[in-house]
């Protein structure tokens, strides 16, 4: 996808990470989104992710499908691999991507028309197969590159600009994950990067497919009174269940520290409830261990909550949907996760390494396979 180039200075004492680049490396084209789009918050949040991490850039692969949030692969990490696909394919393609080449981080950026109308049986089995995968769903309430119809994550109740009232049920795509085997799953607010910014990075550091949900306001046309994924509506109804603190495999644990919640960086309240139960912040601590040596530490504000729990994360996330809560954090996680890769047992070689013996199995090996059909 072609955009507008950023001149290329940079600051020279701008910090640097471990590989030696800054966070200008990490960024992209100028974006061409509306000034205020959530989208353009969630790029940076991903900018700061993957410099922190030390991602190679050749070693990352952007992935889309169609839409203003399918755009946004073009703002960030300029140096590495895209493929901007059709509406609704981004999970095929990125299968694809993952099984020629396990070295990749393979980033999916998607919206939810992409994800929850036509893409939604590609979304279901890339997280049944478990593809090895960050799956970024910028999540709107409407279709904002034609001009802001209903989408299937909008509300009931929720009003469209010129007062249309949406009638259907939401698709939620946290209960979705959860309800269709997903082995990691985030929600998050494009306006809180102190929150999504870890739960990105413990994201591409785990193994299998990790669906983040970021509401990300579309200021055009759905940021008004009425609307349920407003930046409005959502500071004033995020709960926090887990706070998620990512800490690299060279880090020694002790420099970190979750705080007691109080605040989601924006001056809202991430340890109370809407409804005015008061949440305590002293939920237990855990420590879970992910496939790359980091380590993600995992605080429930409410001590009920168990992350490593399915059953117990999708009756807490519906429970807040019914109070009109929106659950955020890094709600599940399953430590034994298996990807694709494991599953298939994949070769550990990029397959445009291997050499013709390897990737030919020969005549004889061919005609006996042809054999079976006779
Ligand atoms: C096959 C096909 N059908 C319909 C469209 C029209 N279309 C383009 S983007 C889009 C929805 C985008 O919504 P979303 O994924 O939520 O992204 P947003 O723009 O809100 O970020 C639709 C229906 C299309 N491009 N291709
Ligand atoms: S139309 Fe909405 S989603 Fe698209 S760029 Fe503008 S604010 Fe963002
Ligand atoms: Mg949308």
């Amino acid at each position: 996808m072609t955009s507008i180039a950023k001149p290329v200075v940079a600051h020279p004492r701008l910090k640097t990470n471990a590989l030696g680049l800054t966070l200008r490396d990490y960024e992209g084209g100028m974006s061409t989104l509306c000034a205020g789009c959530g989208h353009d918050s969630v790029t940076a949040a991903i900018v700061q992710a993957t410099w922190e991490l030390g991602i190679e850039p050749h070693r990352a692969a952007k992935m889309s499908g169609i839409g203003c949030s399918s755009k946004t692969t073009a703002y960030f990490l300029k140096q590495s691999h895209g493929f901007n696909s059709v509406h609704g394919r981004m999970p095929s393609v990125s299968s694809g991507a993952a099984a020629a080449n396990r070295g990749l981080s393979v980033i999916g950026i998607s919206g939810d028309g992409d994800s929850l109308s036509i893409g939604l049986g590609q979304l279901s089995h890339a997280i049944r197969r478990n593809v090895n995968m960050i799956y970024i769903l910028e999540n709107n309430g409407v279709y904002g590159l034609t001009k802001g119809q209903f989408s299937a994550s909008a509300d009931i109740g929720s009003k469209l600009k010129k007062g249309e009232v949406n009638e259907q049920p939401p698709i939620d795509p946290v209960l979705l994950a959860l309800s269709v085997g997903a082995t990691f799953v985030g929600r998050s607010f494009s306006g809180d990067k102190r929150q999504l910014v870890p739960i990105i990075k413990a994201a591409i550091s785990h193994r299998g497919l990790a669906l983040v949900d970021v509401i990300s306001p579309c200021v055009t046309f759905n940021n008004h009174e009425g609307s349920t994924k407003s930046y409005k509506y959502t500071r004033d109804h995020d709960v926090e269940a887990v706070e998620a603190d990512y800490i690299p495999v060279c880090e020694p644990i002790e420099i970190t520290g979750l705080s007691n919640g109080s605040s989601n960086g924006n001056g809202h309240a991430t340890n109370g409830h809407a409804d005015g139960r008061p949440a305590n912040g002293d939920g237990d601590l855990r420590v879970v261990q992910l496939h790359d040596g980091g380590t993600v530490r995992l605080r429930s504000t409410d001590p009920s909550y168990d992350p490593t729990d399915r059953a117990n994360a999708y009756q807490h996330i519906s429970g807040c949907q019914s109070r009109g809560e929106i659950a955020t954090g890094l709600l599940f996680v399953d430590e034994s996760s298996r990807s694709m890769h494991d599953v298939l047992k994949t070769t550990s070689t990029p397959l445009v390494d291997l050499g013709h013996e390897d990737l030919c199995p020969g005549s004889a090996a061919l005609e006996k396979l042809m054999g079976r059909f006779c």
